[in-house]
């Protein structure tokens, strides 16, 4: 939806990116729409005319999915759903439903449950209204004059206060692990979904994990110890993407991941530079690094892909170099030994 406080250009570009999460999750798109209002519609939030035209649209092209660029409200989900005749999605739902789809570890799993969890408590209506049947078993259903879905609403209460309490002791295992890891140089390669980071640590370390172009191929971060090439130790993490308009209930449960970023002695900001919105992408990755509590010290901006630029270099500050083609790579390895010699030259001297 286009709102007249929105520069022109970037509601298609959003809508870019939503084709890519939705190509992202196995589906296929097959139309897409703008509606521009001063301000949402409370019930129907496109305004119930457009939502009619929609249905006519769907309805054509066989969709079996509207998915929306922004949050709607439950009121909102069944009332499209109503009208429209096929199942409603928004942004975080989509979002919920790829990492879903990828998440492998049982931290990641609990993290994502936790978080569905969460989205769907307050969008609960009554065509929700089997979760007892399907959850809780014989016994869930309150006392007299509790209604369906207050009962529903209490059994998703419990399961969340449940997966937050595995999800501290899932933490407290982690942390004991990191503090063994402590000696060792730790170097987190994060930034903006789909800028290369897993490529990049693969090259780095000559691993072998899953990179691919779709967003949030990784949801478990990973560690690799190796070496620099004068022979220091380093250990490089790979890490969950960021986006822009990230569902905050999600970044809620993967904060504690994504705090694994703060304790690197150094992260690596990796930058999709051949994509045509990189500068968002690049500010984005500053304010989730900033909000996570990251100092800007400790940051190092690395341009990748370059290969994929017209006019070679970027001029801007920051490392360029593309992961798949290896180009920069020894003067990252430079910039890197130079700044590790620097730190124990001020350890020892501190000392
Ligand atoms: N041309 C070019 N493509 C690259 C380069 N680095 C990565 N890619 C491609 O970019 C896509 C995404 O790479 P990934 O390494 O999976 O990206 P990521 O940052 O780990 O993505 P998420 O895990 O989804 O956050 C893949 O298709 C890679 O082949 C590069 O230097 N040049
Ligand atoms: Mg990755």
């Amino acid at each position: 939806m286009s709102l007249p406080d929105q520069p022109p250009g970037v509601v298609e570009e959003h809508l870019d990116e939503l084709a890519e999460l939705t190509r992202s999750a196995g589906v296929e798109v097959v139309a897409r729409a703008v509606q521009s209002r001063k301000a949402p519609h409370p019930r129907t939030f496109i305004g119930s005319g457009k939502a009619e035209e929609l249905a006519a649209a769907a309805s054509t092209a066989k969709a079996d999915l509207l998915i929306f660029d922004d949050d709607l409200s439950g009121g909102q989900v069944s009332k499209l759903e109503d009208i429209v005749d096929c199942q409603v999605l928004d942004r975080s739902g989509l979002i919920l439903e790829i990492f879903q789809q990828r998440a492998e570890s049982r931290e990641a799993r609990t993290q994502v449950e936790l978080a569905r969890l969460q989205y769907l408590l307050p969008r609960l209506t009554r065509r929700w209204t089997h979760l007892s049947r399907q959850v809780g078993g014989i016994g869930v259903r309150g006392g007299e004059g509790e209604t369906q879905l207050e009962a529903d609403r209490r059994i998703l209460r419990r399961q969340i206060s449940q997966l937050e309490r595995e999800l501290k002791k899932i933490e407290k295992t982690r942390k004991v692990q990191s503090r063994r890891r402590r000696q060792a140089t730790v170097i987190a390669l994060a930034g903006y979904t789909n800028a290369g980071k897993s490529t990049l640590f693969n090259r780095l370390t000559k691993a072998k994990v899953l990179a691919e172009d779709r967003l949030f191929a990784t949801l478990d971060a990973r560690l690799r110890r190796t070496v620099l090439s004068d022979g220091s130790p380093v250990v490089y993490a790979d890490t969950v993407g960021f986006i822009r308009k990230l569902p905050h209930h999600l970044v809620a449960s993967f904060r504690s991941t994504l705090a694994g970023i703060r304790e690197a002695d150094l992260v690596l900001h990796v930058v999709d530079r051949s994509h045509p919105q990189w500068r968002e992408h690049l500010e984005v990755g500053r304010e989730v690094l900033a909000d996570i509590g990251v100092d800007d010290g400790q940051i190092l901006v690395v341009y990748n892909k370059i290969d994929a630029l017209p006019d070679g270099l970027p001029t801007s500050d920051g490392l360029p170099l593309s992961a798949v083609t290896g180009a920069g790579l020894d003067a990252l390895d430079e910039a890197l030994k130079e700044r590790f010699s620097r730190t124990g030259d001020a350890q020892r001297a501190a000392g």
